[in-house]
């Protein structure tokens, strides 16, 4: 055996795992000289040489005082072989199950793209998890064919004990979720601002997962509950993964992370019986809002329509917190995050809401699943408030007070890209459910502030994971890597994946000649904001101002969301059984709006309360009303691409007439169907059929965004008599959902008692009539209705005691 190295020194040690002779020539007798044994002599000499070379830590100087600031990239030493760094001299020795041994130097193709791990079992015999076939999987392995089973069955024994651990712990809020992949693309570059990777280009695309929640209920609850909606979106960006773990409502309940847990508590089923499931409409949220007034600009948005989207891909979402963003110089400017959906802000109504929960508990799943499957892919503006530290300083309000928004009128929201969403997740459980969202997955470019919730969060999201996912390991699973390499030496734990070459697993190191080493300034780097102060718990005094921002939101609303407000907050207290608390909640409205306050009360039967106590003398602060706050400046762009059409049709029905209806709103993205009283065929007037594609019973009129009742003249069923039939209407109407009757149709809206007319005598354009043939500008019409927002006139404002 001889050396291809000049120097052989440290060769001495090559057949030892313990000491070596100081003198360094490799013993004469080593054998046959193969491959392996070159290479455990090149691993050997190959330590010592990457120890040489780095005789002392040259950064340790700049790891103190001034020079400390700018961090050195760590210093390295390039191995002669790749064999000097290895764990063992074997690891060419190749099977189909080690692969080749072949080193691809700074490699770790765990980050590999999901199809590394993604299974396709066609053509395919079923096996065990150990690759065993399984020749019946009908029956146990038994003594006799009326005997007992016998215990060495390990093939019944690996599936039954699997199938009891499927359960993993659901999340402690925002159980009920569902998500999709897609893609964010940068409209320019914002480098001017940030170094963040998503930003450093015009049309730079980075690949997104963005999953959408609900906050209260647990994983099976309903989806179109009155909650807060999650929207998190997680940036695999090629400086590592950015989570944006975001709400579809700009602001919070609370001031700090200290009170999560009670805001939590308060909110979950109550826990002496474990009711209610998924809403707060009980004594225990009212209770604890009510003492935490800081909640009221919150629960203002809370009770608004903004609780109830009609869709996850028709509600905005906002990262609430104050964030900083960081340019290559290291300035800093403060940046709040609004996604905008191209389908416009669109909510359903409360009774239609309530009525969901029984007709499709998974509207918003299936409504989100269905869109991506058809090819109508959500999207969603991205925009930035970016404002300076001095400009924060002279607002009215603290920029580190996560209940408080940066109106637009202050600073102007500036588009920056969008993110589209175009493909549905293969497995929900291995990408939905075990996607793991952290606040402090931050990229370089992306910094923190001090909003005391937002600090809490950071701690928080990876906390979770850890019991959630069983393990510190849960950044390897496969939804959770990111595209950009990953080095580190973090080691073992539950579950790890990643097989880490080498014997070094520490920082700094000359045997793995430095590696993986500091990466310095092109690492992240923390925003080094000064900061000389005494260590307290409190808040600043600017955080106690907790109505006038209620206020900005409850006098931008248009007079029909103030009406659902109030009906909201009716609701709600009615289910709460202490009159004390109900009071309490009218007290804190009261320093919000008069009219708003006395509308409550009276639904409630009571007297007005005094007003709550202000936390502070501090002045109170006006703010104009912000048109942008009302869901109705938002029609979308999207026209009536993926709104839902019944078309409600019997025996006798004119098939060209509704044929052509039925492609023409194809044809315009729309999804209609054929409803009627049973499945089958119906004979249309000219003697041919048609086919009825859902029951009025299977599908209610509330899973509808607009109907068309066209009916046949000779009908041996009068859908008039039909109760399913008239609730259906009855239902489009008091949702103030566009309907298009035709012919004798209208005897249904006639029976229905449906008027053509508002309250006040003008007309409702969403209740379209045609007596004969379907006239062109009826139809139009009827879209135009469908694309836009309710006819909430139709509602009678009665609540609202002024
Ligand atoms: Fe969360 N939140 N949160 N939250 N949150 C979680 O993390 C927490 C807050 C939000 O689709 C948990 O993985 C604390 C604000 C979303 O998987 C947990 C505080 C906002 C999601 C947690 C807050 C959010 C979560 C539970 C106060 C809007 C779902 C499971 C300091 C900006 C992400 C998990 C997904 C999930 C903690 C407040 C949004 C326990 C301590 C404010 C969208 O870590």
């Amino acid at each position: 055996m001889s050396s291809n190295h000049e120097n052989t020194s440290g060769a001495g040690s090559v057949l030892s795992t313990v000491s070596g002779p100081s003198s360094s020539q490799p013993p004469k007798t080593l054998g046959s000289g193969d491959a392996i044994q070159q290479r455990l002599l090149d691993k050997t000499i190959g330590g010592q040489e990457l120890a040489e070379k780095i005789p002392s830590n040259l950064n340790k100087p700049h790891e103190y005082g001034e020079a400390s600031r700018i961090p050195l990239t760590g210093a390295i030493v390039e191995p002669t072989s790749p064999a000097a760094v290895g764990s063992t001299s074997s690891e060419i020795v190749a099977s189909p199950k080690t692969g080749d041994g072949i080193v691809s130097p700074g490699s770790n193709p765990t980050v590999d793209s999901l199809d590394r791990v993604r299974v396709d079992s066609s053509n395919q015999p079923l096996t065990t998890n150990q690759g065993v076939r399984i020749a019946d999987n009908q029956h146990s392995l038994k003594i006799g064919l009326r005997g007992p089973t016998a215990l060495e069955d390990f093939i019944l024994r690996e599936k039954i004990t699997h199938f009891d651990h499927e359960r993993i712990p659901e999340r402690v809020v925002h159980a009920r979720g569902s998500a999709a992949h897609g893609y964010f693309e940068s409209y320019r570059a914002l480098t001017e601002f940030t170094t963040a990777a998503p930003f450093s280009a015009e049309g730079k695309r980075t690949p997104v997962f963005t999953r959408f929640s609900t906050v209260a209920g647990e994983r099976g609850s309903a989806d179109t509950v009155r909650d807060v909606r999650g929207f998190a979106v997680k940036f695999y960006t090629d400086q590592g993964n950015w989570d944006l773990v975001g709400n579809n409502i700009p602001v919070f309940f609370i001031q700090d992370a200290m009170k999560f847990p009670d805001l939590v508590h308060s909110v979950k089923p109550e826990p002496h019986h474990a009711m209610p499931q998924a809403s707060s409409a009980h004594d225990t949220f009212w209770d604890f809002v009510s003492l935490m007034p800081e909640s009221t600009h919150m629960l203002l948005w809370q009770m608004s329509d903004r609780a109830i989207p009609r869709s996850y891909r028709t509600m905005q979402g906002f990262g609430v917190h104050t964030f900083r963003l960081v340019n290559a110089e290291g300035q800093s400017v403060f940046c709040k995050f609004h996604w905008t959906p191209l389908a416009g802000t669109h909510s359903l109504v409360w009774d239609e809401a309530a009525k969901i929960i029984g007709a499709d508990p998974d509207f918003h799943r299936r409504d989100l699943w269905e869109a991506i499957e058809a090819g109508a892919f959500p999207e969603y503006e991205l925009g930035l408030q970016i404002f300076s530290e001095e400009t924060a300083n002279t607002f009215p309000f603290d920029v580190l007070d996560p209940t408080k928004i940066v109106p637009e009128e202050l600073v102007p929201i500036t588009p920056v890209g969008k993110m589209v969403l175009n493909r549905n997740p293969d497995n929900f459980f291995a990408e939905t459910e075990q996607v793991a969202f952290c606040t402090a997955h931050v990229i370089p470019g992306i910094d923190f502030t001090n909003d005391p919730l937002l600090q809490g969060r950071i701690h928080s999201y990876v906390d979770t994971q850890i019991s959630r996912l069983g393990g510190a390991n849960f950044h390897e699973i496969p939804i959770n890597s990111s595209v950009a390499q990953v080095h580190n030496n973090q080691r073992d734990g539950m579950h790890r994946q990643t097989i880490n070459r080498g014997r070094v697993n520490y920082e700094p190191n000359s045997l793995a000649g430095g590696c993986p080493f500091q990466a310095g300034m092109s690492g992240y780097k923390s925003y080094p904001e000064p900061i000389a102060e005494d260590k307290v718990r409190g808040n600043p005094e600017l955080f106690s101002d907790h109505y006038s921002q209620a206020r900005l939101f409850w006098q931008s609303q248009s007079p029909a969301e103030q009406t659902h407000i109030i009906n909201a907050f009716r609701f709600e207290l009615t289910r709460v059984q202490t009159p004390a608390i109900r009071a309490r909640v009218v007290s804190l409205l009261l320093n919000v709006d008069d009219v708003l306050a006395g509308s409550v009360a009276a639904g409630l039967g009571i007297e007005l309360p005094p007003a709550m106590p202000l936390a502070s003398n501090l002045p109170i602060p006006a703010y104009p009303p912000s048109p942008a706050l009302s869901l109705l400046t938002r029609p979308g762009t999207t026209g009536i691409a993926t709104r839902r059409v019944a078309i409600l049709i019997n025996d006798g029905v004119d098939r060209e007439a509704v044929t052509s209806i039925y492609d023409d709103l194809l044809t315009c993205g729309a999804v209609p169907r054929l409803v009627g009283s049973r499945l089958g065929k119906i004979v249309t007037a000219d003697g041919k059929t048609l086919d009825i594609e859902i029951t009025l019973e299977a599908g209610p009129s509330v899973l509808y965004d607009g109907a068309i009742i066209i009916q046949g003249e000779m009908s041996l069923e009068p859908v008039q008599f039909d109760a399913d039939a008239l609730d259906f209407v009855r239902q489009q109407y008091r949702h103030c959902k566009p309907i298009f009757a035709v012919g004798s149709g209208l005897l249904l809206l006639a029976e229905a008692g449906i008027m053509q007319t508002f309250p006040d005598g003008t007309d409702d354009p969403a209740v379209i009539i045609d007596q004969g043939n379907i006239q062109a500008a009826s139809l139009t019409q009827f879209k135009s209705a469908l694309a836009g927002h309710r006819s909430f006139a139709r509602e009678k404002s009665s609540t609202i005691v002024k």
